[in-house]
């Protein structure tokens, strides 16, 4: 690792690390105590990743967390007592008891899209996101995660497929942490590297050690502002470990003893604590102290979850079927005029030139425009016209799969 950061920022990716890794471990004793309701999973030794990549985001952006991320949770700025309390149920929750694990969002304040449990959704649904960012001239990135496993579903290569064709500001994180419930990824996917997946959708990918947190936020950072500047979607493959079993219930004896012995060496938050330390950016003293503000915080958090009542039974029958703004409103905040972003005249907005789009045998040409409804394609149009209003052309990246090793901390993954 090399020293790129200001102090704060390295400081922040140790925070929310250590309180990633504090908020579970507190959670696997609420398990223990059966006061968790439903599945709990882990992210232990997978911190890096989702701590990491989620602070190369801005406030603006937007987010879909899948099991393994409450560190993006964290870093986005959900509470830990809601996410305690989500776990346990309770009428305070954000789903009000309604739904578990991290089963909730944040569509005002936080931009947080719930989780879809049907692995590879959140793909097609945050390029959705995206486009409706750019198409409202927010410049958002909307960012998700994806399993070695998930990788593997239709909706995966589908999702990707469309964001790479619409161009959509989308990052997609794939933690490879080598297994998919008991499945080691070599038995499932035929290839070394699953960012090479990137290849078939003609766009840009990395690879990265997953376990190295600046490794992991240096390069989101440039996926993400890459992303935003109209670049299309990019992968990022990060290379780990799930050191747990898939949930609390599975003891994952299928895993080698040499295998997790390795991972475990290569624990994130203690390999970062040295780089901290040898750099002089952390001393016992500040590593004490942001222990003991981790420990306040989740004694307190976890105090006000405990005294959350549960739902009372009544509550079960509403909000099953939605009866309108009385049950909930969604109102779209539109930062251009409604008239613009509607057709007809949304559709002449919407055209932009997608560069090799169409290009291949029977099409018109290599600048083939996209174009919707009543709009006239790019040939017939004036020059410049078709793109839109004020911005640049995208910029053309190659349509090949770009390998970086950021910091120098990429390795081989031991399988
Ligand atoms: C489409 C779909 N198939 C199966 C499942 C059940 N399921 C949930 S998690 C999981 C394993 C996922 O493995 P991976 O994608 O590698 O993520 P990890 O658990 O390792 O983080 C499976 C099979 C599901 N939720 N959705
Ligand atoms: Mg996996």
């Amino acid at each position: 690792m090399k020293k790129e950061l200001t102090r704060q920022q390295y400081l922040d990716l140790y925070y929310y690390m250590r309180l990633n890794r504090s908020v579970e471990d507190m959670m696997v004793k609420l398990f223990r105590q059966n006061k968790i309701v439903g599945g709990l999973y882990s992210s232990l030794g997978q911190e890096a990743i989702s701590v990491g990549t989620a602070y190369a985001l801005e406030k603006k952006d937007w987010l879909a967390p899948m099991i393994r991320n409450i560190g993006a949770l964290l870093v986005k700025g959900v509470r830990p007592r809601d996410i305690f309390m989500q776990h346990m149920a309770k009428y305070d929750s954000p789903t009000k008891g309604k739904d578990g694990t991290s089963h909730f969002g944040d569509l005002d304040d936080l931009h947080i899209v719930s989780p879809i449990s049907m692995l590879g959704d959140l793909i097609p649904v945050m390029t959705g996101v995206a486009m409706a960012g750019r198409y409202l001239g927010q410049k958002t990135v909307a960012m998700t995660w994806i399993g070695d496993g998930g990788s593997s579903t239709g909706v995966f290569h589908e999702g990707l497929n469309f964001a790479a064709t619409q161009k959509a500001p989308f990052v997609l994180i794939l933690e490879n942490n080598l297994w998919a419930y008991s499945t080691p990824v070599r038995k499932q996917v035929p290839l070394a590297n699953l960012a090479d997946r990137a290849k078939a959708y003609g766009i840009d990918s990395y690879i990265v050690d997953g376990n190295n947190v600046v490794a992991m936020y240096s390069t989101a950072k440039e996926a993400v502002e890459r992303a935003r500047a109209g670049e299309g979607p990019i992968l990022i493959e990060a290379k780990s470990f799930r050191r747990m079993g898939h949930a609390q219930h599975d003891p994952a004896e299928y895993v080698p003893k040499e295998m997790r012995a390795y991972w475990e060496a290569r624990d994130p938050i203690a390999l970062y604590e040295k780089f901290l330390t040898s750099e002089k950016l952390l001393d016992a003293r500040d590593k004490k102290e942001i222990e003991e503000k981790i420990n306040a915080l989740l004694a307190k958090e976890r105090e006000f979850a405990e005294n959350s009542p549960m739902p009372p039974p009544e509550f079960a029958e509403t909000g099953v079927y939605c009866t309108g703004d009385d049950c909930h409103k969604i109102r779209a905040k539109w930062e251009r005029p409604i008239a613009e972003v509607t057709p007809p005249r949304s559709s002449v907005e919407a055209v932009w030139t997608v560069p090799g789009f169409g290009s291949g045998e029977g099409s018109r040409g290599a600048n083939a425009p996209m174009h919707f409804g009543d709009t006239q394609a790019a040939e017939t149009l004036p020059a410049g016209a078709g793109k839109p209003a004020g911005k640049p052309p995208a910029k053309v990246t190659p349509q090949k799969t770009v390998k970086t090793a950021p910091t120098g901390a990429s390795r081989k993954a031991r399988r």
